[in-house]
């Protein structure tokens, strides 16, 4: 027993080294999920892996929330054309709990003559790998990147009105010859260009980059459309190359934009995950309008051979000093200590107004196979220090159920501890769980955003809704 003095020094020793504090987390015990919709009637059966949940996303209209939820492999049952790739519209229904899904009519009515439909949707184009938003409007762009016709370089996007779907632009790349031939070839084999395989939306213009990485035998490039607001359905598109960049480095792999530097322009960052012999990089360059070889503004290189530096990335100011940090997903990272690879690493570079730096790693539980870093997202401020905080997709990880990562951005830098983690075998029993995430926009009006991860390989989406939590947290 404490005597009273020796009680109060231990009461005082707890409230200094702790505090109440008002926090949260992601209720995994209340997750909704989504399933792509099937009905008795339908061409659809149930064995038809659609890899529903390879892209999500989140538009709110109002105060409802559109889940849009991509599924490249399924057969659309609007398009007639074999297996091009669908995008589902999914909704809570009013049981709370029930959910259901489908597909996303898009409507040509709005494009008049200008297309025909058979000529925008083709076989096999993966229509709804990639999808974005944002803009002015919270306009969605839904691609098909092995879209593919006769005489034409590949690859399609469509920029949607979220409140009817109606396709209003059609964009596609330039149909120019490229040494000597459109159709390249690479060991006798067609090689497609791959426009839409990523894509952002800028923040301080309505502009549109995208990227092609397939472009001349997968030497890569970008896209910027200009005008996306103006009444057309067409889009000026201009494209970007990079000389220095050897084929095989699929610059373009992904793309990202961010306000890094004192001049205060919004610049590109593009991955290219196999370029310098499979270090791979990531270019910050000029947002460019004329068919140029782009302005370099920083390279960023990889680390490791092989590591697939600049698979994702993303751009947020995460230490609240007014310029963007880019993260830079490196998925198939090996550590040292574990050679059998594949753990996967997040390099982060925060920017000191003139260049990005490196100013943290993190790892995750640095599970085998896992694949940390294959997808990462903002997700507001989750822990409520004012910094923004972030996700990271672990989709592979235990045996391919895959986890998701829940980092507060403050503390990265002296803990690397993540204050949650997702992990779909526990909670779902679901496979590929982390593949893609979104988040930024509060579901259920409780002033705190929720998260959306795809689970790709089993056809599944989750909504996991933010908890209010309090409870005693270490402050020293
Ligand atoms: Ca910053
Ligand atoms: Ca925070
Ligand atoms: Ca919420």
């Amino acid at each position: 027993m404490y005597s009273t003095s020796q009680y109060e020094i231990l009461l005082y020793l707890i409230l200094i080294n702790c505090s109440l504090a008002l926090t949260f987390n992601y209720d995994t015990e209340h997750a909704i999920i989504f399933k792509p919709h099937v009905s008795h009637n339908d061409v659809h059966h149930d064995t038809d892996y659609q890899a529903f949940g390879s892209s999500v996303a989140m538009i709110k209209l109002n105060k409802t929330t559109r889940i849009i939820v991509g599924a490249p492999k399924g057969k659309s049952r609007l398009i007639k054309t074999h297996q091009t790739g669908l995008a589902y519209s999914c909704k809570i229904n009013q049981d709370g709990m029930t959910t259901s899904c489908k597909e996303i009519r898009l409507s040509t009515r709005y494009l008049g003559k200008s297309f025909k439909t058979k000529h925008l949707f083709t076989s096999g184009m993966n229509l709804g790998l990639n999808i974005a938003v944002g803009g002015s409007n919270n306009l969605l762009t839904i691609c098909g990147h092995l879209h593919n016709l006769a005489n034409q370089p590949s690859g399609i996007c469509f920029l949607v009105s979220p409140v009817n779907m109606d396709i209003i632009k059609v964009l596609l790349p330039k149909s120019k010859k490229l040494s000597g031939s459109n159709q390249q070839k690479l060991m006798g084999k067609a090689v497609h260009e791959m426009f839409g395989f990523s894509s952002a939306f800028t923040r301080t213009s309505n502009q549109l980059i995208f990227g092609a990485p397939g472009y001349d035998i997968f030497r890569g490039a970008i896209y910027t459309a200009s005008n996306i607001n103006k009444m057309s359905p067409t889009a000026n598109i201009s494209i970007n190359t990079i000389n220095e960049i050897d084929q095989d480095s699929y610059f373009g792999y992904s793309v990202t934009t961010g306000i890094f530097f004192k001049s205060q322009s919004e610049l590109a960052v593009v991955g290219a995950p196999r370029s310098h012999e499979l270090i791979g990089q990531v270019y910050i360059v000029e947002i460019n309008q004329n068919d140029l070889n782009g302005n370099v503004i920083q390279i960023i290189e990889g680390h490791q051979f092989g590591e697939y530096f600049g698979c994702s990335m993303l751009s947020i100011d995460l230490n609240n000093n007014g310029y963007d940090d880019l993260l830079v997903g490196a998925p198939l990272y090996m550590p040292e200590h574990n050679p059998k690879g594949d753990c996967g690493r997040v390099y982060i570079y925060s920017s000191n107004g003139v260049h990005l730096v490196q100013s943290a790693i993190i790892d995750g539980d640095s599970i085998f196979g896992s694949r940390f870093g294959s997808s990462l997202a903002y997700i507001g401020d989750l822990d409520g220090d004012s910094f923004n905080d972030i996700a990271v997709g672990a989709p592979q990880e235990n045996e391919g159920s895959g986890s998701v990562y829940i980092y507060s951005a403050r503390l990265i830098k002296t803990s690397k501890k993540y204050l949650q983690k997702i992990d779909s075998s526990k909670s779902f029993d679901l496979l590929g769980f982390g593949s893609s995430i979104y988040s930024g926009i509060d579901v259920d009006n409780d002033n705190c955003p929720d998260l959306l991860v795809g689970s790709y390989m089993s056809d599944a989406a989750v909504l996991l809704k933010c908890r209010r939590n309090q409870k005693l947290i270490h402050t020293t």
